[in-house]
């Protein structure tokens, strides 16, 4: 028995997330976190939104919101599409929490007297009108490479050129309007994390289990180039946690924010304190799972995000952790993921491209769409959502094979004995065969998960569900009925033994079929760690009822429709 701390990236704030986003982050750590729950581990898993920076600005100035309220209400979204999704986090959090704002001024402050925090001087765009300085993509003007004239003081949408506001022809304030701009003196704080980098990179090459994914992230940004960048912390924006407070060891930096990047990995641990909060429990409960001198030692902690977020955690984040100089917990696995494609196309937010979490719940439930991006995550590359891959997934793997196994053999038994598991003779090769062959395929199955292999378990789920349709293919209950019932109710007796072991292993894929299955069957048996005695587990007379349909099939109509229906984005 151990205990896992699981974080997933936390989304923004700023809108309904697509497939792409969840198939990189929550669904794999919701998977990873019920496996762990169902073989007896201890479990706490965490997510939240990313609240802050000018994401969350633009897209409430969008809504016409004041931002507070525009995050407070996404907030209830995301969570409700999380829970629809059967996300198991035990709490998800806001990284505009008080918790989050006391703990980064706390380690902005440790990282200060130690010497890791320094203030420097800036020429920045203020504007008069607005009466503030304005980031880079709050300019707007002409770019002077192709001459569109919605170019971002940071980026060309049109013909991609990186810019700095300077180089804007007619540049203006991209809240007012106004082209009153002036190019003042300011102050912000930079973490120096080029003191760092020894500390860092002697800490990556320890991860020697960790995806390459992961680690080449990790070494690019370390020693290519000129090397770790020290790295602007603060913002001059409204919206944040504020840079100046009481006792801090700075003045004169009134009006300016943390940067988002410097406080969101910080929620990962604000949000155990919020969850030991909602829960009435003390700060020692909380700080059981990240302080290493108070009980985090014997933690293992393990984050999921995608690859583009992969430098922040891999030396962002542990440099505020480490040159805080305090006793903080540090990941011991990164699992990072490739992207996942739309249509021949990528998934885009800023363009409503793809299917997303809302979308998705509308047309079926959770499981069918858990199953299908899950079995196809983009681990080692990245990887394609189509319609007609959905539809082939969904129908082959879960209605085809799970389905059709229970189906047959709940349907079976309740026209040749009745609603209960029936008396008959003992098992003989084929199920002494089988047993064995489900032990195996259990075995890898159970590595695959260990690993965080997430495909290649889905592989090894399947398989075990293709063992037991062709059992029964085999031994033909149906055909041995007629000269021998009890054979025909020893094979049946086992059939419908199988489903609860289908049940809990396939919950961390599919946690309501997996519920669905329990109920039918009623029992709730827990993981069968050993098999043979799993399916002994309903006794002769054992009552349960015949499911309703587990997985119905997409028809081709449905695909072309949906296909049709998402290919003009979400407008
Ligand atoms: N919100 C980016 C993203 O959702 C960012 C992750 C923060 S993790 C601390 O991809
Ligand atoms: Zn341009």
């Amino acid at each position: 028995m151990a205990r896992h701390l699981i974080t997933s990236a936390i989304p923004y704030i700023n809108g309904v997330k697509h497939l792409g986003n969840l198939v990189g982050s929550q669904l794999p750590a919701d998977l990873y976190a019920r496996y762990l729950r169902a073989r007896g581990h201890e479990v706490l898993f965490l997510c939240a939104t990313d609240e802050h920076g000018t994401p969350a600005e633009l897209a409430a100035a969008k809504a016409g919101k004041p931002v507070a309220e525009y995050c407070a209400e996404m907030h209830g979204v995301q969570s409700e599409l999380a829970r629809g999704f059967r996300l198991s986090f035990d709490h998800f959090g806001r990284s505009s929490s008080d918790q989050n704002r006391r703990l980064t001024q706390h380690l902005a402050v440790k990282l200060f007297e130690a010497g890791l925090i320094e203030e420097r001087s800036e020429r920045q765009v203020y504007s008069v009108a607005d009466g503030r300085f304005l980031p880079d993509r709050y300019i707007e003007g002409t770019c002077p490479n192709c001459g569109y004239d919605k170019a971002r003081g940071d980026q060309c949408e049109n013909c991609t050129k990186q810019l700095d506001p300077t180089d804007l022809i007619n540049p203006r304030s991209a809240i007012s309007g106004s082209t009153e701009l002036e190019v003042r003196e300011t102050k912000h704080l930079y973490l120096m994390q080029s003191k760092l980098r020894d500390r860092l990179a002697a800490w990556i090459d320890e991860q020697e289990d960790w995806p390459v994914l992961t680690t080449s992230i990790a070494r690019k940004w370390l020693f290519d180039g000129e090397g770790l960048q020290d790295r602007g912390i603060t913002r001059d924006l409204d919206w944040g946690i504020p840079v100046q407070f009481e006792g801090a060891p700075w003045t004169g930096m009134e009006g300016k924010v943390f940067y988002v990047w410097f406080d969101a990995p910080i929620e990962y641990i604000a949000c155990a304190a919020e969850w030991a909060e909602a829960q009435g429990k003390p700060d020692a409960q909380w700080e059981r799972w990240w302080r290493t001198g108070r009980g985090a030692d014997d933690v293992r902690y393990t984050q999921f995000m995608g690859k583009d977020n992969v430098p922040f955690h891999t030396l962002s984040f542990p440099a505020t952790l480490i040159g805080s100089g305090e006793d903080w917990k540090l990941v011991d696995y990164i699992k990072s993921f490739n992207y996942l494609n739309y249509d021949g196309g990528q998934f885009s937010t800023s363009q409503g491209r793809g299917v997303f979490m809302d979308d998705a719940l509308e047309l079926l439930p959770a499981d069918y769409w858990r199953w299908w991006l899950l079995s196809r995550a983009p681990e080692n590359s990245d990887s394609e959502f189509t319609w007609e891959n959905f539809q082939g997934g969904v129908n082959k793997d879960l209605a085809d094979v799970l389905g059709n196994f229970v189906s047959r053999v709940t349907k079976f038994c309740r026209s040749k004995f009745g609603e209960a598991v029936p008396e008959g003779g003992d098992w003989g090769d084929p199920e002494r065969q089988l047993i064995a062959d489900l032990s195996e395929g259990l075995a890898r199955y159970e590595a695959a998960m260990e690993a965080i292999a997430v495909r290649r378990a889905a592989q090894e789920l399947r398989a075990l569900w293709v063992l037991g349709n062709e059992y029964l293919q085999q031994a033909a209950p149906w055909a041995a009925h007629k000269e021998d019932p009890a054979r025909a109710a020893a094979i049946i007796r086992l059939a419908l033994n199988l489903i609860p072991v289908y049940a809990e292993l396939s919950a961390p894929f599919i946690p309501d079929a997996a519920d669905t299955l329990r109920a039918a069957m009623k029992s709730k048996a827990g993981w069968p760690a050993d098999m043979e005695a799993a399916l002994r587990t309903l006794p002769p007379g054992h009552g349960f009822e015949v499911p309703e349909m587990l997985f119905r099939k997409i028809t081709d109509e449905e695909r072309d429709t949906w296909q049709a229906r998402f290919a003009g984005g979400r407008g």
